[in-house]
């Protein structure tokens, strides 16, 4: 059975930081309303909303307090549903950040929790007593930090929170929080939503005691029953955060026999530039070849159940130009990243200002960090003894708030984000990389992911077709084919800075798509630095 979900693509907006509209410095739903004909010019069909609700904003919305009312920040209830209409017009559906590991300690829930051990929604979150020694009951810690047991002076007792401290661990052993949870999943469905974006979904089934986070015994009996519950009525795109799958457990979620997710996020090519065993801080360079492995492994893990995801960055990941090098090849370079990427088979996520080429911004002080990761580790390493230079070194390069900066829109005030202040800083190059120039030239970054995305939504073989490495490729060239009924489109990338050969037989017909000219010498496509393309072609062994 076929899926709109696997014909289009999604574009992922941070609302903080896309387009502000009544000049407070904070995005906004009427900015992103203000926003929707660049969004369907570009040739996404949806929009994944990182949250929305109302929150105070520790961890920038995803601790949430409220899961039915819209942020004041970001407008009202009215402004959603106009959204909501507004895009369905286009042609694009909203997918919503689900986030239901934890809620912001300020929810009403958490609130009665802590008001008392009897109270009524004690045990929705999770309450062990200290450890004989009077400490934290054990040693998982927190993803932010320190350590992940919060004391609680009233009863005496401790709480988990994975994340912040005013993010509060809901209790998935407790059956009242599955029906709490999904009667507010269908309130979303029923505003003509198209889906959910599911927020460390691989924590849900946590066996704190036995110190599980990710991937305990009952998570797929919750994802099942949540299936039933909520999305499973219809044809709904859902997409969950997996830090830790394999594919044997990416299978588990993606089958469609098992009735749980369309597709996960993993994120195994984003930890190829860490050192081994080493957290995101520790970076090593990027290793092409292995980059090319391992996403065409996973191409090959899907070709006959679930369904990738293709993806460079998000919210927390800064964008595809940190592997690139500063210089007249960089534009190049991101193009051929795009192409390597979202003509494999799967469903493309677009994190804003990826499609503008956009790139990192160095800070130079910890006055100028907004992200409660980035502040908690300067602190952190500040105590341990590290020099202020190389922990942001270090946040510089990886740090979450490089994806957050306010989207490139033109050259005018603040980049045409907001008419006031922003609420974190712009990259100061907006002024020789933002939307409006990019549109008006055919070679920008922007012009070639328009191109790419239109060119995807009328190719049945990149919807539809087989996937088949090549081959035979050298070190620093990515070949694969995609086969649909007759026809055969051959992508090749060439990774490196450096002229590359590719050895084949296969005839080319028609280029659909590339970056740079190219070469063809008897049997031998030649390659200069970072040139991509996609080509109808015809012929070749039968393994090619
Ligand atoms: O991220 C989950 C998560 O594990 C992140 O903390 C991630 O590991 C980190 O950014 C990389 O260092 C999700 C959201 O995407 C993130 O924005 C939230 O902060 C987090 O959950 C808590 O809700
Ligand atoms: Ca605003």
């Amino acid at each position: 059975m076929s899926h709109w979900w696997q014909d289009t693509t999604v574009y992922q907006i941070y609302p903080r930081s896309f387009q502000d509209s009544n000049g407070d410095g904070i995005g906004d739903l009427r900015g992103i309303i203000q926003r929707l004909d660049y969004l369907q010019d570009l040739g996404v069909g949806a929009l994944w909303l990182c949250p929305i609700y109302q929150s105070p904003n520790d961890d920038n919305g995803y601790d949430i307090a409220n899961y039915r009312e819209i942020m004041s920040e970001f407008g009202t209830m009215a402004d959603f549903d106009e959204l909501v209409s507004e895009a369905k017009k286009r042609g694009m559906r909203l997918i919503m950040d689900l986030v239901v590991n934890h809620t912001s300690d300020e929810h009403a829930w958490f609130i009665d929790a802590k008001s008392s051990p009897t109270a009524e929604h004690r045990d929705w979150y999770i309450w062990r007593d200290p450890a004989p020694d009077g400490g934290a009951p054990n040693a998982l810690s927190s993803m932010f930090g320190g350590s992940a047991w919060e004391y609680d002076q009233l009863s005496g007792q401790y709480y988990l929170h994975l994340f912040s401290k005013k993010q509060p661990d809901l209790n998935w052993a407790n059956p009242a929080v599955h029906s709490a949870v999904y009667d507010m999943m269908n309130f979303w469905l029923d505003k003509g939503i198209g889906g959910f974006r599911m927020d460390v979904i691989e924590l849900l089934g946590k066996e704190p005691d036995r110190l599980i986070t990710g991937n305990g015994p009952r998570l797929h009996e919750y994802l099942q029953e949540m299936n039933h519950a909520t999305f499973g009525r219809g044809d709904y795109l859902t997409v969950g955060e997996c830090w830790g799958a394999t594919p044997e457990i990416a299978h588990l979620y993606t089958d469609a026999d098992r009735h749980e997710l369309s597709m996960i996020f993993q994120f195994g090519h984003i930890e190829l530039d860490q050192k081994p065993g080493k957290d995101k801080w520790e970076t090593r360079p990027l290793n092409v070849n292995a980059l090319r492995d391992l996403l065409f492994k996973w191409q090959d893990e899907f070709a006959s159940s679930g369904w990738p995801t293709l993806f460079w960055s998000n919210h927390d990941v800064p964008r595809i130009a940190r592997w690139t090098i500063p210089g007249p090849l960089q534009d190049k370079q991101l193009k051929m990243f795009a192409t390597l990427l979202y003509l494999m088979k799967g469903t493309p996520f677009i994190f804003q200002g990826e499609e503008l080429g956009l790139r990192n911004h160095p800070v130079t002080s910890v006055e100028e960090l907004r992200d409660i990761e980035s502040i908690n580790l300067y602190h952190s390493r500040r105590d341990a003894g590290q020099s202020e230079a190389e922990i942001l070194s270090a946040i510089n390069e990886k740090g979450r708030d490089n994806a957050r900066r306010p989207m490139q829109w033109s050259s005018t005030h603040e980049a045409g984000f907001t008419t006031g202040k922003p609420w974190i800083a712009l990259n100061n190059d907006y002024q020789i990389r933002n939307a409006e120039l990019e549109a008006k030239d055919p070679n920008s970054v922007l012009a070639y992911y328009r191109q790419l995305l239109h060119l995807r939504k009328s190719t049945p073989s990149i919807l539809k077709g087989q996937f088949i490495r090549l081959p035979k490729e050298p070190d620093g060239v990515a070949g694969y084919i995609r086969t649909f009924g007759d026809v055969k489109l051959l992508v090749v990338a060439n990774m490196t800075g450096t002229t590359q050969h590719l050895h084949t037989s296969l005839d080319i017909r028609r280029v659909l798509l590339t970056n740079g000219d190219f070469d063809r010498q008897q049997d031998d496509v030649i390659l200069p630095p970072y040139v991509a393309f996609a080509a109808e072609v015809v012929g070749g062994n039968s393994n090619e």
